[in-house]
């Protein structure tokens, strides 16, 4: 480390850099939301693009020097095409939420009617939270999960398509949200068409959470069912950080236009590279690998929890992620990830649905196995963590 050229120049911040890796190193990081990229990710992340300015599209800039920068953000946009078989896919969105600001911004105006998943129920800040620009630029409508008791009707806190049906009837909303960032089980995009269709809205998708489990197809994949689809290239995709979108191709001109030069200035050419490097990582058995081992380690992570006494939301995943409602126990969220982070075991509080809690300190605590998978831990190992989370919780 003495002799990096970081710590020549800034020894304080290459040392904080080594001690963030020594957390992740000698820690379990269970954020759902996180992973670890490749090498080879980090090594286009780091890369001589970054100092390349590229407002425009391949052979449509506002710069020269653009040879073989066109060339890189043609592939991403080909291999992205490829893995989620869209007919367009635009690589520039900085991160998940602009990808979802900029498809607002192509296709509503302030004040149009969006239906969507609520905050509490699993979805997300970008779907029309009063506190972020979605909720105070639209006219946001909300849907839920049931509430019906546990084990009476099977799980309970699934997605509740006749109110989402209901819902896109009576509000006659332009566009409507599926996808989630706390949702357990697997989302049909089937059915959330078939609603669509019917109320002649426009569909989204927000599959960040989930985009690498569709990558590797074990997930329904949203096309061709979803008109748009925007995620993050960082969560179970394991790239970069940023974010992407994915359209039918009639959408393309209104998409691309509203990326840029309607939301964003110059591309981040070295974030795009590593997304080039991501999806072409996505397409090999290793990922497929890899991504069933995610679902299979959530599941066996599950299943100890549960075995140990702890609820979980839904009653146990479908996906990489978990929920454990903690209001059975003495323990509320915010308790709950101090005490696990104290061990060295990273989690995150977050609302489960129904909620008695302020989001501060809500009742639940989101679980995720993507990031441990790419360290290579099976369901052995994700058992015996279990073990150890519900130890703690009910001490
Ligand atoms: N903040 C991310 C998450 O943790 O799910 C979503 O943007």
């Amino acid at each position: 480390m003495l002799k990096s050229n970081l710590s020549k120049t800034d020894l304080q911040i290459a040392k904080l850099i080594k001690q963030e890796e020594a957390r992740h190193k000698n820690g379990l990081n269970l954020i759902a939301s996180e992973n670890y990229p490749s090498e080879a990710v980090l090594e286009a992340t780091g890369s001589i693009l970054s100092s390349k300015y590229a407002e425009g599209y391949p052979k449509k800039r506002y710069y020269s020097g653009m040879k073989h920068i066109d060339r890189i953000e043609q592939i991403a946009i080909d291999r992205a095409k490829k893995i989620f078989k869209a007919e367009y896919a635009n690589v520039q969105p900085h991160s998940g939420s602009q990808a979802n600001q900029a498809v607002y911004m192509a296709f509503l105006k302030p004040g149009d009617r969006i239906l969507a998943m609520d905050l509490g129920s699993g979805g997300h800040l970008t779907h029309g939270a009063k506190v972020n620009f979605s909720g105070q630029s639209y006219k946001f409508y909300h849907y839920g999960v049931n509430n019906l008791p546990a084990g009476k009707a099977g799980k309970t806190n699934l997605i509740d398509f006749k109110e989402v049906e209901k819902l896109a009837k009576k509000v006659k909303p332009k566009m409507i949200i599926c996808g989630a960032s706390a949702y357990p089980r697997k989302i049909d995009f089937r059915k959330f068409s078939q609603i669509a269709k019917k109320a002649n809205a426009i569909l989204l998708a927000d599959i960040a959470h989930i985009a690498g489990l569709i990558a590797a197809g074990q997930h329904m994949r949203p096309f061709p069912y979803c008109d748009i689809v925007t995620t993050t290239t960082h969560k179970t995709l394991r790239g970069p950080r940023g974010g992407l979108i994915l359209a039918k191709k009639k959408y393309e001109q209104a998409i691309n236009k509203a990326v840029f030069p309607g939301l964003q200035g110059g591309p981040f050419m070295h974030a795009i590279a590593a997304k080039a490097v991501c999806f072409k990582e996505a397409q090999t058995a290793q990922f497929k690998k890899y991504a069933k081992q995610v679902i299979l380690n959530a599941k066996a992570l599950a299943e100890e929890l549960k075995k140990q006494g702890l609820d979980l939301i839904t009653d146990g995943t479908d996906n990489h992620l978990i929920l454990i409602d903690l209001t059975n126990l003495k323990i509320k969220g915010q308790q709950a990830q101090n005490l696990l982070e104290k061990n060295r075991i990273y989690t995150n509080k977050n609302v489960i649905p129904y909620d008695k809690q302020p989001p501060a300190n809500p009742s639940g605590l989101r679980l995720g196995a993507a990031a441990l998978t790419s360290r290579g831990f099976k369901e052995k190992e994700m058992k015996e963590i279990g073990r150890l989370i519900a130890k703690k919780l009910t001490k």
